[in-house]
């Protein structure tokens, strides 16, 4: 528990500003280090840029810079960007530095005298946009198969590293460490791309086409391949870290996307190998952030930056909140004004907001202070107030399980079960009336909404490492007697999504069918009303339909039968919160199909454009009453 970990993103590249996908990236570092450091553990988190190569010299040239005050301008920005998104690594890399250069020349010398480089002339198809050679097979269309760019036909003699050498050895590591890549997926995709002969890695440039990079030690008319440098990184950040940090070789994790998979998992553990070097203990590959034509958000393809301008507006909390909930580990994600608004005001200000508002202010009209020094230790209660699960109430098993999660990525997952429990005593405070009973059990009141706010400090506690600022504003108002926000202080105001006047022509995500809203509903007869029969039912059950991100298919116990709908509300709801949610069913419906799976019913929901509320009863009836 106690040992260094030590985390990594990629070095980005300086040709351009940061956009959501860095962001993504660099965000999960951070809420990994954070989380890793509640947990007890010594993190240190590693950042960078990569400043060398034909595309950073083109984007200097272009600006009409040379390629290093490109390089110091572009820098700045960055790192002005990780600040205004709460990012603190604990080292910020730049592969022009010295502390850098130096260690990838002794790398260099170190596999050339062990025989692992050799000279040789070689001809194939060479990509500007990539700065790669592609062999014959490897083009689609003739055209470069990652950027879809062209290719031109280069003969040049380089130097090459006899990367086919350690396949083998790769092959053989993988199969004994099969968690050093994740997802699972993406450990069986490395295997596959194995399973073909390995060719050796290119690893110079002639200098007569390309200056900006660190020279070949034995040879001055090359540089070094601008990736056989900046993957180097990951280790001279070890060599020399920053005063009064500490940090040792190997890795525990490199935070990668997909895209650069092969270089990371491939090329990166044998150059290490062939250096004498261990591997990095594990990558982890997650998804795209896709725009909502699913296309990838990025520099190259032009669809970029908007994101980012949110956190100018809203700060950057609720940001980082959203890009974490909204990201199954390892599968793409899509990113929409809509879905941001969403949940920001339905997680946020709804659930979370509203609950501290709400206990803050009837803790001063009721005067609760003056029961804190009376609180029994256990609860006293006959029932568990809150229903708080128990691994809450025991905190060690709660953060056990959060600390599981967090371990395989499912950030999204872990937030879903923190905020579970904000729900929870929303509902419960509900159900409670504590306005009423105060009245009556003012003692028992009292105590039960002082450990609601014990809670609520725990959940503030765990969300921390994902919203920092607004966790240690909420931790501060409580010790600080219960604060009652003023009315330009919420902790998280609500976003009204006209006001960001970029709406989205994406269709509101209703409730499956039939449309809800109507224009002029005919004029019916309470006989027409009888012939729906609707019940009130209990979901069991709630899963994301794979492909869509409105559908959810729910198994909703209706007392006699259970019943599985597919509802179209996975934008205001998330799975885990519908678990045990009491809802309305018109349970004759004709039976569809959607999406191939079955439906069974709808579920009752109030909808205002991209806001949907379901429907519930107002106290306590027993599953499969009938709505009349
Ligand atoms: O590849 N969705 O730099 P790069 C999610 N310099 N993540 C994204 C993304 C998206 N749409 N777009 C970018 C390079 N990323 C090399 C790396 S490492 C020694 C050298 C993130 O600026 C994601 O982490 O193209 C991806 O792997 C990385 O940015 C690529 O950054």
């Amino acid at each position: 528990m106690n040992r260094d970990f030590y985390i990594t993103t990629p070095l980005y590249y300086v040709n351009g500003e940061p956009h959501i996908g860095h962001a993504y990236t660099t965000i999960l570092a951070d809420v990994l280090t954070r989380f890793g450091r509640l947990m007890g553990r010594r993190v240190h988190f590693l950042t960078g840029l990569d400043e060398h190569g034909q595309k950073v010299s083109q984007a200097a040239a272009e600006n009409n810079k040379t390629p290093q005050q490109h390089c110091d301008e572009m820098a700045v920005t960055w790192t002005n960007v990780w600040k205004k998104l709460n990012i603190e690594p604990d080292d910020f890399i730049r592969t022009t530095e010295p502390r850098h250069e130096q260690v990838v020349i002794e790398f260099l010398n170190r596999i050339n005298e062990k025989g692992d480089v050799y000279r040789k002339e070689y001809e194939g198809w060479y990509s500007v946009y990539e700065e790669r050679y592609f062999t014959e097979k490897d083009l689609i269309d003739g055209r470069d198969p990652i950027s879809g760019r062209p290719v031109e036909r280069r003969k040049e003699t380089n130097y090459f590293f006899r990367m086919s050498k350690y396949q083998e050895w790769l092959i053989k590591h993988y199969k004994k460490n099969q968690r050093a890549i994740r997802p699972r997926s993406r450990l069986n995709e490395v295997l596959g791309y194995l399973k073909q002969p390995l060719g050796d890695l290119c690893i110079s440039r002639p200098r007569s086409r390309l200056e900006w990079g660190i020279p070949i030690p034995w040879d001055d008319d090359y540089v070094t391949y601008v990736w056989f440098d900046a993957l180097i990184n990951y280790f001279s950040a070890t060599v020399s870290p920053p005063e009064g940090k500490e940090v040792s070789w190997p890795a525990d994790l490199h935070l990668i996307a997909k895209d650069i998979l092969t270089t990371h998992a491939v090329y990166w553990p044998i150059m290490l190998h062939a250096a004498g070097y261990e591997p990095p203990r594990q990558i982890f590959a997650h998804g795209w952030w896709l725009d909502k034509d699913a296309a990838k958000m990025s520099k190259s393809e032009g669809n970029v930056i908007k994101p980012l301008d949110l956190v100018d507006r809203f700060g950057p909390d609720v940001f980082r909140y959203y890009l974490m909930s909204e990201m199954t580990a390892g599968m793409d994600a899509n990113f929409s004004l809509d879905s941001f608004v969403r949940r920001v005001n339905s997680d946020l200000a709804n659930d979370l907001g509203n609950l501290y508002n709400r206990l803050a202010r009837l803790y001063h009209q009721f005067g609760w202070a003056k029961y804190k020094d009376s609180r029994p230790t256990t609860t006293s209660f006959e029932e568990d107030p809150f229903e708080v699960p128990g691994e809450l109430r025991d905190s060690v098993e709660f953060v056990e399980l959060i600390e599981n999660l967090v371990d395989n990525y499912e950030i999204n997952l872990a937030i879903g079960h923190i905020m579970s429990v904000v729900n929870r005593i929303n509902r419960h405070i509900e159900r409670w009336e504590p306005w009423k009973s105060a009245r009556e059990r003012p003692d028992e009141t009292a105590w039960a909404m002082l450990e609601a706010i014990d809670y609520l400090d725990r959940v503030a506690e765990m969300l921390a490492p994902v919203m920092p600022e607004k966790m240690a504003t909420l931790r501060q108002w409580i010790r600080d007697g219960v604060r009652m926000p003023g009315k330009d202080q919420q902790l998280f105001p609500r976003i009204d999504i006209r006001e960001l006047q970029l709406k989205q022509p994406e269709s509101p995500a209703a409730v499956a069918s039939p449309p809800l809203a109507a224009s002029e509903p005919p004029e019916i007869s309470i006989d027409d009303f009888a012939a729906l029969d609707m019940r009130v039912g209990v979901i069991r059950e709630a899963e994301r339909i794979e492909g869509t991100d409105r559908l959810l298919v729910l198994k909703v116990d209706i007392g006699v039968e259970i019943r599985q709908v597919v509802a179209g509300i996975a934008a205001s709801y998330r799975p885990q919160e519908l678990i045990d949610k009491r809802v309305i069913l018109l349970v004759n419906l004709k039976p569809v199909r959607l999406r191939g799976i079955a439906s069974r019913g709808m579920i009752l929901a109030a909808v205002k454009e991209q806001n949907i509320a379901l429907l519930t009863v107002d106290h306590d009836i027993e599953i499969g009453s009938r709505i009349s």
